[in-house]
């Protein structure tokens, strides 16, 4: 009994795509997670990466030389339509085989999927218990009755570490070879660099993004135990050595007392490498004591959704923060060290030129490490998608086009040229931060090569006095 797994995340980048960058250079966790399991009832496992290969004609022919009897599909919105031709060259190639897709789109859209002839099974929700038993069941002559079947909701610590080899050793057969298991995206997290996940869900209500979280993983934030982390963590340091890592959960600082006891256990068993999380503005405000223990630890970065400047925006997107509250966590970040990686989104319904003016004023003000701006989109299984349909002012008319990617138009009434201009300007630093950051970086070619000479020619350039 073969199964093969089929990540299809080429929206982005398209075939051919593997390590550049990170929708091109990551795990996914989910199928990660379903080889683990279904490898530990012992079934044989391997993947099709659709980034690793050149077209559709080389994944027919994968799929003809691996000859699987299940294949099982992940898909968020964004994968719908690779998901979809997947599925549909699997059963024009291999009729018998067993097409199984699974992951945040069917669990959000049960409908849409299911209109999906050549889907022959759709799991929503977590998949970890389900589908080695649908495995079983298959394997036995027995399959499941139910077209559509609800995933159990598994124990976390319960579970065995993500199987990274299933990526990692098909990367490697498509000659893939890079210093470092995933692709590292910032110069504080160097190669060999890692992504993990301790938990699922998340306990905020902003309305661009809930209920989806809470559908897909429940109510109730669940994390593995800082232990289990750290276990997982021993085994990667042995395995791949790594120098940093990050972590994917969407709030990783939700819950003071589990980041306390990682932090503590993280020193303790000797860990120095660099790792960069996800956290809230509000968070980072409250419990400063906690940001200075993250970053004594390790923590150089944080993800943070300041997503608009604009207090009633924030209050429109159910945000939970502020201008100010967001102007003071970067303070804090900076005081500690942390480096601020900026989310922010432009083009919200009902957001007014001002009022993205203000979201350009508070970029400014704050002098983010990392910008990272996004042509609000909405995505099904949250509550201003909905709100979207409800007031005709989507745009999107293809699945490719959930990406939040600054680069096409996505919601009716707002004026993209004029946001195409405040995306630029939003990046663009004040003369007074380019000189500091410009020294900043002086200074650290100085330690890192002990070359002068270089510094100065960056910080000249930095200043527009060399090319
Ligand atoms: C890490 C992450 C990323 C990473 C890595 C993605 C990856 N390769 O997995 C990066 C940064 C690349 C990324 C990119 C994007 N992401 Co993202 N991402 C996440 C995040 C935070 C964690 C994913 C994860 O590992 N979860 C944990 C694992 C265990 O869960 P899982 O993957 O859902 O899998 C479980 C179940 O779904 C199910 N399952 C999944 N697949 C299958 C298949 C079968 C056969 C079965 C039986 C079951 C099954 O079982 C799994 C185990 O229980 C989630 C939010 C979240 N907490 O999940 C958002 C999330 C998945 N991303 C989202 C979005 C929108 C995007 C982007 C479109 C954003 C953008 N840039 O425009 C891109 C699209 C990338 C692409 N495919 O082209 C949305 C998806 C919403 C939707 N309606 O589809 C989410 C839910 C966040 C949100 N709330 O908005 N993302
Ligand atoms: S946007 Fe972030 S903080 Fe808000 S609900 Fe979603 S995952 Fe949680």
């Amino acid at each position: 009994m073969k199964t093969t797994l089929v990540y299809p995340g080429i929206a982005g980048y398209g075939f051919n795509s593997l390590g550049k960058g990170m929708e091109a250079g990551w795990v996914s966790h989910g199928l990660a997670h379903l080889s683990a399991a279904a490898k530990a009832q012992g079934f044989a496992v391997d993947l099709i990466d659709l980034r690793a290969l050149k077209g559709w004609d080389a994944f027919r022919a994968e799929v003809l030389r691996r000859a699987p009897d299940v294949v099982g599909i992940t898909m968020m919105s964004v994968d719908y339509n690779p998901a979809t031709e997947a599925a549909r060259i699997i059963k024009e190639a291999l009729p018998k085989t067993t097409v199984v897709v699974g992951g945040p789109h069917p669990t959000l859209d049960v409908a849409e999927t299911a209109a999906i002839p050549q889907f022959d099974y759709i799991v929503t929700h977590e998949g970890e218990v389900t589908f080695p038993k649908m495995l079983a069941a298959l394997r036995d002559g027995q399959p499941p009755a139910d077209r559509v079947i609800h995933g159990e909701m598994p124990d976390l610590d319960a579970l065995p570490f993500p199987d990274r080899s299933l990526f990692l050793d098909e990367w490697r057969r498509f000659g893939y070879t890079l210093d470092s298991p995933e692709v590292p995206f910032v110069d504080e997290l160097p190669p060999p660099f890692l992504t993990i996940i301790a938990g699922r869900g998340c306990m905020y209500n902003c309305s661009y993004c809930q209920p989806a979280e809470k559908t897909i993983f429940g109510k109730r934030v669940r994390k593995r135990s800082p232990a289990n982390i750290i276990a997982e963590l021993k085994l990667l340091r042995d395995q791949y050595r790594f120098s940093s890592f990050m972590f994917h959960d969407d709030c990783l600082t939700e819950n003071r007392p589990w980041v306390t006891e990682f932090c503590q256990l993280y020193m303790a068993e000797g860990f120095t490498q660099p790792f960069f999380c996800q956290s809230r503005a509000d968070i980072i405000v409250r419990h400063e004591d906690m940001v200075a223990l993250m970053a004594q630890a390790g923590c150089r970065g944080y993800f943070i959704g300041f997503e608009s400047g604009s207090d009633r925006v924030l209050r429109f997107i159910r945000k939970g923060t502020t201008r100010k509250i967001n102007l003071e966590a970067a303070r804090v970040c900076r005081k500690y060290g942390i480096k601020i990686w900026a989310n922010y989104m432009l083009g919200l319904p009902t957001e007014t030129q001002d009022e993205v003016r203000e979201t350009i004023s508070m970029l400014k003000e704050m002098d983010p490490d990392y910008y990272s701006p996004a042509f609000y989109t909405p995505h099904p299984g949250s509550d201003l998608y909905e709100y979207c349909l409800e007031n005709e002012l989507s745009l999107i008319v293809s699945h490719d086009q959930y990406r939040r990617n600054p680069t096409e138009t996505k919601i009716k009434g707002q004026d993209y040229a004029f946001l195409k201009w405040a995306l630029e300007e939003s990046q663009r630093r004040t003369p007074r931060h380019r000189l500091g950051r410009g020294l900043a970086r002086a200074g650290r070619q100085v330690r890192r090569y002990a070359n002068p000479r270089k510094a100065v020619h960056k910080l000249a350039r930095m200043i527009g006095m060399a090319r």
